[in-house]
Protein backbone atom coordinates (compact mmCIF):
# COMPACT_ATOMS: atom_id res chain seq x y z
CA UNK A 1 0.00 0.00 0.00
CA UNK A 2 1.14 3.32 -1.07
CA UNK A 3 1.50 6.10 1.66
CA UNK A 4 1.51 8.72 -1.18
CA UNK A 5 -1.15 11.10 -1.18
CA UNK A 6 -1.23 11.98 -4.82
CA UNK A 7 -3.96 10.35 -6.60
CA UNK A 8 -4.57 9.56 -10.33
CA UNK A 9 -8.57 8.68 -10.38
CA UNK A 10 -8.29 6.75 -7.62
CA UNK A 11 -4.98 5.18 -8.01
CA UNK A 12 -2.12 6.10 -5.56
CA UNK A 13 1.06 8.09 -7.05
CA UNK A 14 3.93 9.22 -6.44
CA UNK A 15 5.95 12.22 -7.73
CA UNK A 16 9.58 10.87 -7.74
CA UNK A 17 8.13 7.77 -9.92
CA UNK A 18 5.44 10.16 -12.16
CA UNK A 19 9.28 12.40 -12.33
CA UNK A 20 11.21 9.41 -13.26
CA UNK A 21 8.89 8.11 -15.96
CA UNK A 22 7.87 11.14 -17.60
CA UNK A 23 7.91 10.51 -21.41
CA UNK A 24 9.83 13.13 -23.29
CA UNK A 25 8.05 14.89 -26.13
CA UNK A 26 4.69 14.45 -24.60
CA UNK A 27 2.75 16.44 -22.77
CA UNK A 28 2.73 15.52 -18.61
CA UNK A 29 0.89 12.84 -16.83
CA UNK A 30 -2.85 14.51 -15.50
CA UNK A 31 -1.44 15.15 -11.63
CA UNK A 32 1.18 17.33 -12.78
CA UNK A 33 -1.43 19.84 -13.02
CA UNK A 34 -4.51 18.93 -11.36
CA UNK A 35 -2.95 18.11 -8.20
CA UNK A 36 -2.43 19.79 -4.64
CA UNK A 37 0.54 18.11 -3.92
CA UNK A 38 2.25 18.87 -7.03
CA UNK A 39 1.01 22.19 -6.49
CA UNK A 40 2.38 22.17 -3.09
CA UNK A 41 6.09 20.86 -4.67
CA UNK A 42 5.76 23.48 -7.28
CA UNK A 43 5.46 26.54 -4.56
CA UNK A 44 8.24 25.04 -2.37
CA UNK A 45 10.62 24.09 -5.37
CA UNK A 46 10.10 25.73 -8.47
CA UNK A 47 8.69 29.28 -7.04
CA UNK A 48 10.29 29.04 -3.83
CA UNK A 49 14.09 28.56 -5.20
CA UNK A 50 14.76 29.78 -8.85
CA UNK A 51 15.10 33.19 -9.80
CA UNK A 52 11.16 34.08 -10.54
CA UNK A 53 9.91 37.71 -12.56
CA UNK A 54 7.72 39.80 -10.11
CA UNK A 55 7.40 43.22 -11.73
CA UNK A 56 9.21 46.31 -13.05
CA UNK A 57 11.56 49.61 -11.98
CA UNK A 58 8.30 51.88 -12.95
CA UNK A 59 7.03 49.69 -10.25
CA UNK A 60 8.79 51.79 -7.82
CA UNK A 61 9.76 54.80 -9.30
CA UNK A 62 10.05 57.24 -6.39
CA UNK A 63 11.97 56.65 -2.86
CA UNK A 64 9.57 55.30 -0.80
CA UNK A 65 7.37 53.16 -3.18
CA UNK A 66 6.32 49.44 -2.65
CA UNK A 67 4.19 47.22 -4.32
CA UNK A 68 3.47 43.95 -2.86
CA UNK A 69 3.41 40.15 -4.15
CA UNK A 70 2.07 37.37 -3.04
CA UNK A 71 4.31 33.92 -3.99
CA UNK A 72 2.37 30.81 -2.79
CA UNK A 73 2.25 31.16 1.01
CA UNK A 74 4.77 34.48 1.29
CA UNK A 75 3.39 37.54 1.10
CA UNK A 76 6.52 39.51 -0.65
CA UNK A 77 7.53 43.53 -0.15
CA UNK A 78 9.28 45.26 -2.86
CA UNK A 79 10.53 48.82 -1.37
CA UNK A 80 12.55 51.34 -2.99
CA UNK A 81 14.56 52.66 -0.25
CA UNK A 82 16.09 56.32 0.63
CA UNK A 83 19.17 56.10 -1.75
CA UNK A 84 17.25 54.93 -4.42
CA UNK A 85 17.86 50.85 -4.51
CA UNK A 86 15.09 48.50 -4.92
CA UNK A 87 14.82 46.04 -2.20
CA UNK A 88 12.94 43.14 -1.43
CA UNK A 89 11.64 41.68 1.87
CA UNK A 90 9.11 39.15 3.84
CA UNK A 91 5.84 41.39 3.89
CA UNK A 92 5.81 39.76 7.74
CA UNK A 93 6.13 41.95 10.92
CA UNK A 94 8.98 40.62 13.44
CA UNK A 95 6.75 41.17 16.45
CA UNK A 96 3.92 38.99 15.99
CA UNK A 97 3.85 38.45 12.18
CA UNK A 98 1.29 40.41 10.55
CA UNK A 99 1.49 41.84 7.00
CA UNK A 100 3.16 44.83 7.05
CA UNK A 101 1.29 46.42 3.60
CA UNK A 102 -2.10 45.23 2.59
CA UNK A 103 -2.65 47.23 -0.32
CA UNK A 104 -0.77 46.22 -3.92
CA UNK A 105 1.20 49.61 -3.79
CA UNK A 106 1.80 52.36 -1.90
CA UNK A 107 4.37 55.19 -1.10
CA UNK A 108 5.80 55.30 2.86
CA UNK A 109 8.33 57.06 4.86
CA UNK A 110 8.91 54.11 7.07
CA UNK A 111 7.54 50.82 7.04
CA UNK A 112 4.58 50.84 10.07
CA UNK A 113 2.97 47.60 10.61
CA UNK A 114 -1.13 48.49 11.37
CA UNK A 115 -0.80 46.32 14.18
CA UNK A 116 1.13 47.62 17.30
CA UNK A 117 3.05 50.11 15.14
CA UNK A 118 6.57 48.48 15.24
CA UNK A 119 8.38 50.93 12.58
CA UNK A 120 11.44 49.33 10.24
CA UNK A 121 13.31 51.79 7.66
CA UNK A 122 13.36 50.52 3.91
CA UNK A 123 16.23 48.82 5.00
CA UNK A 124 14.43 46.53 6.76
CA UNK A 125 15.84 47.60 9.78
CA UNK A 126 13.56 48.11 13.00
CA UNK A 127 13.58 51.82 14.05
CA UNK A 128 10.90 51.78 17.02
CA UNK A 129 9.10 49.40 18.74
CA UNK A 130 7.07 50.74 22.36
CA UNK A 131 6.78 48.73 25.28
CA UNK A 132 9.62 46.33 24.46
CA UNK A 133 11.71 47.08 27.65
CA UNK A 134 15.59 48.02 28.79
CA UNK A 135 16.61 44.88 27.50
CA UNK A 136 15.13 44.39 24.05
CA UNK A 137 17.71 44.52 20.82
CA UNK A 138 15.78 46.06 17.77
CA UNK A 139 19.10 44.94 15.94
CA UNK A 140 17.52 41.02 16.65
CA UNK A 141 14.47 42.19 14.93
CA UNK A 142 15.11 43.07 11.25
CA UNK A 143 12.59 42.46 8.67
CA UNK A 144 13.74 39.15 6.73
CA UNK A 145 15.15 39.99 3.08
CA UNK A 146 14.58 38.32 0.32
CA UNK A 147 17.28 38.02 -2.84
CA UNK A 148 16.25 40.68 -5.58
CA UNK A 149 18.03 41.42 -9.03
CA UNK A 150 17.56 44.58 -11.51
CA UNK A 151 17.62 43.41 -14.76
CA UNK A 152 17.81 46.33 -17.18
CA UNK A 153 14.36 47.64 -15.45
CA UNK A 154 13.13 44.01 -14.63
CA UNK A 155 12.93 42.68 -11.18
CA UNK A 156 13.31 39.10 -9.94
CA UNK A 157 13.18 38.00 -6.71
CA UNK A 158 14.83 34.29 -5.11
CA UNK A 159 13.16 33.11 -2.27
CA UNK A 160 15.61 30.80 -1.93
CA UNK A 161 18.66 31.20 0.47
CA UNK A 162 21.53 30.63 -2.24
CA UNK A 163 19.74 31.44 -5.31
CA UNK A 164 20.71 29.66 -8.59
CA UNK A 165 24.23 31.40 -9.26
CA UNK A 166 23.80 31.37 -13.39
CA UNK A 167 21.01 33.95 -12.95
CA UNK A 168 24.56 36.50 -13.57
CA UNK A 169 24.67 34.88 -16.92
CA UNK A 170 20.86 35.42 -18.09
CA UNK A 171 21.69 39.31 -16.69
CA UNK A 172 24.71 40.07 -18.34
CA UNK A 173 23.06 38.08 -21.60
CA UNK A 174 19.92 39.88 -21.20
CA UNK A 175 21.10 43.47 -20.21
CA UNK A 176 22.87 44.69 -23.57
CA UNK A 177 19.44 43.54 -25.70
CA UNK A 178 16.99 45.28 -23.39
CA UNK A 179 18.70 48.39 -22.32
CA UNK A 180 18.08 50.55 -25.32
CA UNK A 181 14.16 50.03 -24.51
CA UNK A 182 15.00 52.25 -21.20
CA UNK A 183 12.74 50.86 -19.18
CA UNK A 184 13.84 52.59 -15.76
CA UNK A 185 12.70 55.23 -18.01
CA UNK A 186 9.16 54.41 -18.68
CA UNK A 187 6.10 54.29 -16.41
CA UNK A 188 3.39 51.57 -16.42
CA UNK A 189 0.19 53.03 -18.73
CA UNK A 190 -1.84 49.98 -17.82
CA UNK A 191 -2.17 46.91 -15.26
CA UNK A 192 -3.90 44.08 -16.04
CA UNK A 193 -4.75 40.86 -13.98
CA UNK A 194 -6.54 37.95 -15.14
CA UNK A 195 -7.15 34.73 -13.12
CA UNK A 196 -6.76 31.66 -15.35
CA UNK A 197 -9.03 28.82 -14.01
CA UNK A 198 -6.18 26.32 -15.24
CA UNK A 199 -2.62 24.98 -13.47
CA UNK A 200 0.27 27.25 -13.83
CA UNK A 201 2.01 25.34 -16.22
CA UNK A 202 -0.73 25.23 -19.03
CA UNK A 203 -0.53 28.33 -18.93
CA UNK A 204 3.52 28.50 -19.33
CA UNK A 205 2.85 25.75 -22.29
CA UNK A 206 0.38 27.94 -23.77
CA UNK A 207 3.16 30.46 -24.07
CA UNK A 208 5.68 28.24 -25.17
CA UNK A 209 3.96 27.85 -28.70
CA UNK A 210 2.14 29.77 -31.14
CA UNK A 211 0.77 26.19 -32.95
CA UNK A 212 -2.77 27.64 -31.77
CA UNK A 213 -2.14 30.87 -33.63
CA UNK A 214 -3.39 31.22 -36.46
CA UNK A 215 -6.67 29.09 -35.59
CA UNK A 216 -7.17 31.73 -32.15
CA UNK A 217 -5.72 35.22 -32.27
CA UNK A 218 -6.65 37.20 -35.12
CA UNK A 219 -5.61 40.20 -33.54
CA UNK A 220 -2.12 39.13 -32.12
CA UNK A 221 -1.17 37.55 -35.91
CA UNK A 222 -1.97 40.97 -38.00
CA UNK A 223 1.42 42.08 -36.45
CA UNK A 224 2.91 38.67 -35.53
CA UNK A 225 4.74 36.38 -38.13
CA UNK A 226 3.60 32.38 -37.73
CA UNK A 227 7.17 31.48 -38.04
CA UNK A 228 8.26 33.88 -35.31
CA UNK A 229 7.67 31.32 -32.41
CA UNK A 230 10.49 28.74 -32.34
CA UNK A 231 9.48 27.48 -35.34
CA UNK A 232 11.16 24.61 -37.19
CA UNK A 233 10.33 23.99 -41.22
CA UNK A 234 7.76 20.80 -42.05
CA UNK A 235 8.50 19.80 -45.48
CA UNK A 236 5.54 21.94 -46.34
CA UNK A 237 6.54 25.12 -45.05
CA UNK A 238 9.88 24.79 -45.69
CA UNK A 239 10.00 27.47 -48.47
CA UNK A 240 7.98 30.31 -46.22
CA UNK A 241 10.24 29.36 -43.67
CA UNK A 242 13.42 30.01 -45.18
CA UNK A 243 12.53 33.23 -46.85
CA UNK A 244 11.48 34.17 -43.08
CA UNK A 245 14.60 33.23 -42.01
CA UNK A 246 16.60 35.24 -44.54
CA UNK A 247 14.41 38.26 -43.70
CA UNK A 248 15.20 38.25 -39.99
CA UNK A 249 18.96 37.88 -41.04
CA UNK A 250 18.92 40.76 -43.22
CA UNK A 251 17.02 42.76 -39.98
CA UNK A 252 19.49 41.62 -37.45
CA UNK A 253 22.31 43.16 -39.45
CA UNK A 254 20.29 46.64 -39.52
CA UNK A 255 19.66 46.29 -35.90
CA UNK A 256 22.44 45.38 -35.22
CA UNK A 257 24.02 47.90 -36.81
CA UNK A 258 21.83 50.49 -35.10
CA UNK A 259 23.29 49.28 -31.37
CA UNK A 260 20.06 46.73 -31.03
CA UNK A 261 21.41 43.30 -30.02
CA UNK A 262 18.75 41.02 -32.13
CA UNK A 263 20.27 37.08 -32.19
CA UNK A 264 18.81 34.52 -31.02
CA UNK A 265 20.12 32.99 -27.50
CA UNK A 266 18.61 29.98 -26.24
CA UNK A 267 19.21 28.61 -22.57
CA UNK A 268 15.15 27.62 -22.01
CA UNK A 269 16.73 23.89 -20.89
CA UNK A 270 20.24 24.21 -19.99
CA UNK A 271 20.31 26.66 -17.23
CA UNK A 272 19.08 26.41 -14.01
CA UNK A 273 17.83 30.10 -14.79
CA UNK A 274 16.13 29.28 -18.06
CA UNK A 275 15.75 32.12 -20.70
CA UNK A 276 15.20 32.99 -24.85
CA UNK A 277 15.29 35.73 -26.31
CA UNK A 278 14.96 37.38 -29.86
CA UNK A 279 15.03 40.49 -31.79
CA UNK A 280 11.88 39.50 -34.39
CA UNK A 281 10.69 41.07 -37.08
CA UNK A 282 6.92 42.34 -37.13
CA UNK A 283 4.59 42.49 -40.31
CA UNK A 284 3.27 44.85 -42.05
CA UNK A 285 4.81 48.35 -41.35
CA UNK A 286 7.07 45.99 -38.63
CA UNK A 287 6.59 48.95 -35.97
CA UNK A 288 4.16 47.38 -32.69
CA UNK A 289 2.40 45.37 -31.74
CA UNK A 290 -1.27 46.94 -32.37
CA UNK A 291 -4.53 46.13 -34.74
CA UNK A 292 -2.60 47.99 -37.36
CA UNK A 293 0.81 47.32 -37.00
CA UNK A 294 2.04 50.79 -36.29
CA UNK A 295 3.00 52.79 -33.03
CA UNK A 296 0.89 53.13 -30.38
CA UNK A 297 2.48 55.66 -28.59
CA UNK A 298 4.28 58.76 -30.55
CA UNK A 299 7.07 59.27 -27.59
CA UNK A 300 9.56 56.83 -28.75
CA UNK A 301 11.06 54.52 -25.53
CA UNK A 302 14.31 56.19 -27.07
CA UNK A 303 15.90 58.28 -30.24
CA UNK A 304 15.53 55.00 -32.46
CA UNK A 305 17.02 56.17 -35.54
CA UNK A 306 14.20 54.22 -37.12
CA UNK A 307 11.02 53.15 -35.46
CA UNK A 308 10.63 49.76 -37.14
CA UNK A 309 13.10 47.88 -34.78
CA UNK A 310 10.17 44.69 -34.43
CA UNK A 311 9.83 43.21 -31.22
CA UNK A 312 12.46 42.38 -28.76
CA UNK A 313 11.01 38.83 -27.18
CA UNK A 314 12.27 37.20 -23.89
CA UNK A 315 10.78 34.35 -22.14
CA UNK A 316 12.24 33.40 -18.74
CA UNK A 317 11.49 29.97 -16.97
CA UNK A 318 9.21 29.32 -14.62
CA UNK A 319 6.68 32.56 -15.34
CA UNK A 320 7.23 34.96 -17.69
CA UNK A 321 7.37 36.69 -21.23
CA UNK A 322 8.32 40.29 -22.12
CA UNK A 323 7.71 42.07 -25.59
CA UNK A 324 9.72 45.11 -26.01
CA UNK A 325 8.86 47.61 -29.31
CA UNK A 326 10.20 51.02 -30.16
CA UNK A 327 7.04 52.35 -28.65
CA UNK A 328 6.02 50.53 -25.79
CA UNK A 329 6.87 47.52 -23.85
CA UNK A 330 3.99 44.43 -22.92
CA UNK A 331 4.70 42.68 -19.83
CA UNK A 332 3.73 39.21 -18.32
CA UNK A 333 4.62 37.78 -14.64
CA UNK A 334 2.82 34.11 -14.31
CA UNK A 335 1.75 33.36 -10.86
CA UNK A 336 0.11 30.26 -9.69
CA UNK A 337 -2.55 30.61 -7.23
CA UNK A 338 -3.46 26.96 -6.54
CA UNK A 339 -3.43 23.63 -8.63
CA UNK A 340 -6.07 25.12 -10.80
CA UNK A 341 -6.00 29.03 -10.66
CA UNK A 342 -3.08 31.17 -12.35
CA UNK A 343 -2.55 35.00 -12.18
CA UNK A 344 -1.70 36.21 -15.36
CA UNK A 345 -0.35 40.10 -14.65
CA UNK A 346 -0.14 41.95 -18.20
CA UNK A 347 2.18 45.33 -17.60
CA UNK A 348 1.93 48.26 -20.42
CA UNK A 349 4.67 50.28 -20.02
CA UNK A 350 4.90 53.82 -22.47
CA UNK A 351 8.20 56.83 -22.33
CA UNK A 352 7.43 58.17 -18.66
CA UNK A 353 6.30 62.04 -20.75
CA UNK A 354 4.01 60.00 -22.42
CA UNK A 355 0.95 61.70 -21.97
CA UNK A 356 -2.62 59.28 -22.41
CA UNK A 357 -4.94 60.38 -24.87
CA UNK A 358 -1.81 62.88 -26.59
CA UNK A 359 0.78 60.88 -26.99
CA UNK A 360 -1.27 57.65 -27.12
CA UNK A 361 -5.04 55.80 -26.72
CA UNK A 362 -5.09 53.38 -23.95
CA UNK A 363 -7.47 51.15 -25.48
CA UNK A 364 -5.61 51.15 -28.67
CA UNK A 365 -2.62 50.21 -27.02
CA UNK A 366 -3.73 47.23 -25.02
CA UNK A 367 -6.28 45.90 -28.14
CA UNK A 368 -3.89 43.33 -29.00
CA UNK A 369 -2.88 41.48 -25.82
CA UNK A 370 -6.02 42.18 -23.96
CA UNK A 371 -7.70 40.21 -26.88
CA UNK A 372 -5.10 37.72 -27.07
CA UNK A 373 -4.79 36.95 -23.05
CA UNK A 374 -8.90 35.98 -22.98
CA UNK A 375 -8.49 33.96 -25.98
CA UNK A 376 -5.40 32.19 -24.20
CA UNK A 377 -7.05 31.97 -21.09
CA UNK A 378 -9.99 29.82 -22.67
CA UNK A 379 -7.44 27.70 -24.41
CA UNK A 380 -5.82 27.40 -20.95
CA UNK A 381 -8.90 26.43 -18.76
CA UNK A 382 -10.24 24.37 -21.53
CA UNK A 383 -7.29 22.23 -21.58
CA UNK A 384 -7.17 22.26 -17.69
CA UNK A 385 -11.11 20.70 -18.30
CA UNK A 386 -9.74 18.05 -20.38
CA UNK A 387 -6.73 16.96 -18.41
CA UNK A 388 -8.96 16.75 -15.09
CA UNK A 389 -10.61 13.52 -17.29
CA UNK A 390 -9.82 9.81 -16.99
CA UNK A 391 -10.23 10.03 -20.78
CA UNK A 392 -6.88 12.31 -20.86
CA UNK A 393 -3.51 10.61 -22.02
CA UNK A 394 -0.25 13.01 -22.26
CA UNK A 395 -0.24 13.50 -26.13
CA UNK A 396 3.08 14.42 -28.51
CA UNK A 397 4.39 17.43 -28.81
CA UNK A 398 4.61 18.66 -32.31
CA UNK A 399 8.79 18.52 -33.47
CA UNK A 400 8.23 21.81 -35.79
CA UNK A 401 6.19 24.05 -33.86
CA UNK A 402 6.01 22.70 -29.45
CA UNK A 403 9.80 22.57 -29.15
CA UNK A 404 9.46 25.23 -26.74
CA UNK A 405 6.91 23.82 -24.94
CA UNK A 406 8.62 20.85 -25.37
CA UNK A 407 11.80 22.65 -23.16
CA UNK A 408 9.56 24.19 -20.68
CA UNK A 409 8.57 20.86 -19.54
CA UNK A 410 12.40 19.54 -20.11
CA UNK A 411 13.12 22.03 -17.79
CA UNK A 412 10.54 21.69 -15.10
CA UNK A 413 10.91 18.05 -14.99
CA UNK A 414 14.54 18.51 -14.47
CA UNK A 415 14.32 21.07 -11.60
CA UNK A 416 11.58 19.39 -9.52
CA UNK A 417 14.05 15.82 -10.18
CA UNK A 418 16.98 17.97 -8.34
CA UNK A 419 14.78 18.21 -5.10
CA UNK A 420 12.29 15.61 -5.23
CA UNK A 421 14.10 12.31 -4.94
O1 LIG B 1 3.61 36.04 -28.03
C1 LIG B 1 3.39 35.38 -27.04
O2 LIG B 1 3.81 35.76 -25.96
C2 LIG B 1 2.63 34.07 -27.15
C3 LIG B 1 2.61 33.58 -28.55
C4 LIG B 1 1.45 32.76 -28.61
C5 LIG B 1 0.49 33.28 -27.65
N1 LIG B 1 1.27 34.01 -26.72
C6 LIG B 1 0.82 34.17 -25.43
FE1 LIG C 1 3.53 44.07 13.83
FE2 LIG C 1 2.73 43.69 16.34
S1 LIG C 1 2.54 42.37 14.65
S2 LIG C 1 3.69 45.40 15.48
FE1 LIG D 1 -1.66 32.50 -27.28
Amino acid sequence: MSSSPIHLHGKPLNLADMLARRQQGYSLEAPFYTSREVFDADMEHIFGKHWIYVGVEPDVPEPGDYVTVQVGEKPILIVRDDDGEIRAFHNVCRHRGSRLCADERGAVGNLVCPYHQWTYNLQGQLLFAEHMGADFDPSKHRLGTVHLKNVAGLLFICLADEPPADFEELAATMTPYIAPHQVANTKIAKQIDIIEQGNWKLTMENNRECYHCTGNHPELTISLYAYSYGFAPTPETDEGVRRYDAMVAERHAKWESMGLPSAEVDRLDSMISGFRTQRMPLDKTGESQTLNTRRACNRLLANFEDGAIGGLSFWTQPNSWHHFMGDHIVTFMVMPLDQDRTLVRTKWLVHKDAVEGVDYQIDNMTAVWDATNAQDRRLVEESHLGVKSPAYRPGPYSPYTETLVEKFSNWYINRLSAYIK
